[in-house]
């Protein structure tokens, strides 16, 4: 029933980076992340790095809501091990170095993907090729389409004093992400170390377990299109759909490894137009489902497989760059 070009460019294995001598090339504030450039070679923020206004650790009062926003779920402060190491199957050199990140700050997340419906009451239009159902994700949007999304939203809750000035909704960062998707699991997945057909939007006739690898399932079911948002049993902090469904979208610019080592609210502001998506979407393994499985996607690209989830975040003001001899 479908016209869709199995051989995306969202499979293929980002190329190998250029060999790179210098470190951190920039620091600079976008969204209230601290936000790192790579040039090869990662650095973590400075350990000053501070922020302005204390962040009330995802503790929000909204009085209203827009009628047809995003329900989201809390999402407190904490640490968590990004990425898989190399030990686990089918492990890909650039969801690594494992590195301990800091998200220093309570947010909310949409626990499903933004949906056709939710899209429409904002942006008046439905971009999607899997259509039918309003509860569908989004899909066939690009990112600028799912930032405007995000910033439309964000406006709509404040004209109505919804929302106040010093929060905003927009792309969840990657390390926000992961850490949300896993909810505290480090396991390949949010269930744990398996993920088989029928427990997600993914083709079922490529399983996965952490002890094996992957498992090929002929009688696995494959869908060959998107689901309602909300099908399949959430994650410990009641997020839906983060293993598979659409891939979705993250703030972050492409950087073919993770920082190493330990960084604070990271978000990667590598130039280039290629952006970060995660989660696996309706035509992959499940080994590409993984919650540290991460592809690069040029931003203007337009596929059924990638829709989003938003994040609303304190828009913190200023972070303390000095240590890095930068300020931008
Ligand atoms: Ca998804």
């Amino acid at each position: 029933m479908t016209d869709h070009n199995r051989s995306l460019p969202l499979h293929a294995s980002p190329a190998v980076p250029a060999p790179a001598f210098g470190l951190r090339i920039s620091l600079r504030l976008y969204a209230g992340l601290a936000v790192f450039a790579l040039a090869g070679l990662a650095v973590a923020p400075a350990a000053s790095v501070r922020m302005e206004p204390e962040v009330n650790q995802g503790v929000l009062a909204m009085p209203c809501r827009f009628a047809a926003a995003p329900v989201l779920a809390d999402i407190p402060a904490g640490v968590f091990v990004m990425g898989s190491p190399p030990s686990e199957p089918e492990h890909a050199p650039w969801e690594g170095p494992q590195t301990i990140v800091t998200i220093s700050y309570g947010f909310k997340i949409g626990r499903f993907e933004v949906t056709q419906g939710q899209w429409q009451a904002v942006m008046t239009n439905n971009p999607s090729y899997y259509t039918g159902n309003s509860n569908l994700p989004v899909e066939q949007v690009t990112w600028a389409d799912a930032t405007n999304y995000c910033w439309r939203l964000t406006l709509r809750e404040r004209q109505s004093a919804c929302l106040p000035e010093d929060w905003a909704y927009r792309l969840p960062s990657e390390a926000e992400w992961e850490y949300a998707c896993r909810a505290g699991s480090t396991n390949a997945f949010a269930y744990g170390p398996a993920l088989l057909s029928g427990m997600a939007n993914f083709d079922g006739h490529y399983e996965y377990d952490s002890s094996i690898g992957t498992i090929s399932d002929p009688a696995g079911v494959w869908a060959d299109q998107t689901a309602p948002v909300g099908q399949y049993a959430p994650n410990a902090w009641g997020l839906y759909d983060t293993h598979g469904n659409t891939w979705e979208w993250c703030l972050d610019g492409w950087t073919y490894y993770l920082p190493g080592g330990s960084v604070t609210n990271p978000v990667s502001s590598a130039s280039g137009v290629q952006r970060v998506i995660r989660g696996g979407g309706l035509y992959d393994e499940a080994r590409n489902c993984r919650c540290a499985y991460r592809l690069p996607c040029s931003a203007d690209y337009v596929t059924q497989e990638v829709g989003f989830r938003v994040v609303l975040a304190p828009v913190q003001l200023e972070l303390d760059t000095t240590a890095e001899g930068h300020r931008l």
